[in-house]
């Protein structure tokens, strides 16, 4: 793609806009960033363009508070959408409306990087599931002596427009999507791809389970006959998306045997493809902890697998990984209390693993920016194991009358997460857990889920004792 002197329009200015304006002027192109934020600070956006730029490209790309105008859009050859901008906005549809390609993170990535590539979506364990990959790949390409590096990208927060240029042919991207990413794809063409649960997230942004379900469906758009898409045998949507797609389907499963996937039986987690069953490994022998960890391994192994990974590699590399930050981590134990970070237990089903995933009568803090979720499947999963609910964040009023509605009512209020924390702490008794799984996204009182994750990892390390 030769983008040499083309006026491109990046809409918005955080990681993904950024990258995104980085990889484009160093291809020749003139992408202009413009962001919808009063509050944005241009001159930290400038300066993080220009750190990544060579001398003479430094001061070259123009950030604007705003949109787009007719002007700028005439000029337009193309749009980049970041993932947080919705398609569906009359800006998007006036660029459309010209014929002008409207590309995503994915989109602009794959047109400028080279190498194989796998390709992770689902609701949950995306970035357990797209780490534990990496993890297997890398540790294959050293016992094989391999050429070429292994690269993690995507939504899992290194966009895949910051690696694209560095890649070259003998490489291997191993990418978490998003539903969000996936809406702007055309010519992203995954060898290996995997939709690991389809549950409800994000209807503010898709309206339906079917518009969310069938973005995920796009990861496998352009997959042929010869090529594998892993899917969940116990989801709801998977097994009738496996009959529409255009590529080979793999499955995995925690409670049934698989004639053709990945499955796990009596403690054990085994592959069976064209007949012959293979042991890839014993739960007991995984550092991961809970039945979605399996599941995450189950699937992680069946995209490698067909990736053509070996099994007793695959086995090694799962034995020595361990959780990823910010999903059910381990932070402290404070006067006999275990503390867990689970900030990116951003959604009802992520939080639901969180609490079974505890062995210990459970503290839970809750609660953050409302997606319009639906909270009594959640409230339903504490059974006796929660003891008290703290509750924080715009959602915290409609969680807490669903709680009522289900018969909880140990709720008690905090104003931030210092204040939950010590609330947590005060509630607590030596021989608890305190678990921090909001099942609600941290915008609004937090620029992510990592700064979330962080703060509440600085409280849990102030508490005194
Ligand atoms: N903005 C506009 N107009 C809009 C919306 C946003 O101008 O209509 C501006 C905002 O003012 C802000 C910027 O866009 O300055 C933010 O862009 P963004 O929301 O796309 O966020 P990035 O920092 O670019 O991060 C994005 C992903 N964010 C979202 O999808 C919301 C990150 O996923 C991802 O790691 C990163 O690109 C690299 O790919 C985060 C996420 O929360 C982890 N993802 C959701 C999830 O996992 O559930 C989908």
């Amino acid at each position: 793609m030769d983008v040499k002197g083309k006026k491109i329009v990046i809409i918005g200015a955080g990681k993904s806009g950024v990258s995104a304006a980085v990889l484009l002027r160093k291809e020749g192109a003139e992408p202009v960033i413009y962001d919808g934020s009063e509050k944005l600070d241009i001159s930290a956006v400038k300066a993080k363009i220009d750190e990544r730029l060579d001398e003479a490209l430094k001061g070259s790309v123009s950030v604007i508070i705003g949109e787009p105008g007719d002007e700028e859009r005439k000029q337009a050859y193309a749009l980049v959408l970041s993932p947080g901008v919705p398609v569906d906005t009359p800006l998007v549809e006036s660029f459309k409306a010209e014929g002008i390609p409207v590309w995503g993170e994915v989109e602009l990535g794959y047109l400028f990087s080279k190498g194989r590539i796998i390709a992770i979506t689902g609701t949950n364990g995306k970035t357990t599931t797209t780490s534990l990959v990496g993890h297997i790949v890398k540790e294959w390409y050293k016992k094989e002596n391999k050429k070429g590096d292994v690269f993690v990208a995507g939504n899992i927060g290194d966009p895949y427009t910051d690696i694209a240029l560095d890649t070259k042919e003998e490489d291997t991207i191993v990418l978490e999507i998003s539903s969000f990413q996936l809406e702007t794809t055309d010519a992203f063409h995954p060898e290996v791809s995997a939709i690991l649960n389809i549950t409800p997230d994000h209807l503010n942004r898709h309206h339906t389970m079917e518009n969310y379900a069938a973005c995920k469906g796009r990861i496998a758009l352009r997959q042929n006959a010869d090529e594998w898409c892993v899917l969940n045998a116990e989801d709801e949507y998977l097994p009738a998306m496996a009959e529409k797609l255009g590529c080979k389907t793999a499955f995995f499963s925690y409670t049934k045997e698989q004639e053709n996937g990945v499955y796990h039986k009596d403690g054990d987690i085994i592959a069976n493809f064209d007949g012959v069953k293979t042991k890839i490994l014993a739960v007991n022998e995984m550092k991961l902890l809970g039945a979605h960890n399996v599941e995450n391994v189950m699937a992680a192994a069946a995209l490698t697998l067909k990736f053509g990974v070996p099994a007793e590699t695959i086995a090694e590399a799962v034995k020595t990984f361990e959780s990823v930050e910010h999903r059910i981590e381990y932070t402290a134990t404070v006067k006999g209390v275990d503390y867990y970070n689970d900030s990116k237990g951003t959604n009802p089903d992520a939080a639901i693993k969180a609490v079974q995933a505890m062995v210990k009568p459970t503290v839970l803090i809750g609660g953050g920016y409302d997606k319009q979720n639906e909270y009594d499947e959640w409230i339903e999963c504490f059974g006796d194991k929660v003891k008290a609910l703290i509750l924080l964040g715009q959602t915290a009023d409609k969680i807490e009358a669903c709680a009522r509605k289900h018969g909880f009512n140990n709720i008690i209020r905090a104003e931030s997460m210092e204040d939950a924390v010590n609330k947590a702490y005060e509630t607590a008794v030596s021989g608890d857990a305190v678990l921090l799984s909001p099942a609600c996204a941290s915008w609004g009182m937090f620029k992510n889920f990592e700064e979330r994750g962080r703060i509440f990892k600085e409280a849990v390390r102030g508490l005194k004792g």
